[in-house]
């Protein structure tokens, strides 16, 4: 048998064992989530020398593609770190800074300040709520 044959012999098996594998044994939790075409918009402010986010419980499904509208009153830098979904993005002062991701997980997840901005910054914490 030539290598050739050898190599379409291995490559057919490789590929339908994967098939396989996504089919019927891959667990649920693994299985990447399909965007829902659905779109949240959520407004969020940081309170001038407060050190908190003004809604600090944020909700959305499973599928949502999220558009964070963070507002930072402060005269100095925070930050946004979300880390499940890759999201840390600085906030400068004064203005509005907008955060896209697709919802893709289920859980709660923590997000914080994620630039060193004075005595509240370790306190400046809060959650993202994503249900089915
Ligand atoms: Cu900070």
């Amino acid at each position: 048998m030539n290598k050739f044959i050898v190599m379409i012999i291995f490559a057919v098996l490789l590929i339908g064992s994967g098939v396989i594998y996504a089919k019927f044994y891959r667990p649920e939790s693994f299985t990447p989530i399909a965007a829902s075409g659905n779109v949240i918009t959520i407004p969020v402010r940081i309170l001038e020398n407060k050190w908190v986010w003004e809604p600090n419980i944020l909700y959305a499904k499973v599928g949502d593609k999220v558009i964070l509208k963070i507002f930072n009153e402060d005269s100095y830098d925070h930050g946004f770190a979300l880390e499940t979904f890759g999201i840390s993005t600085k906030l400068s002062p004064k203005i509005e800074t907008v955060i896209e991701f697709i919802a893709s997980k289920e859980g709660t997840f923590g997000f914080y300040c994620s630039v060193p901005c004075g005595e509240g910054h370790y306190q400046q914490t809060g959650q993202f709520i994503i249900t089915k």
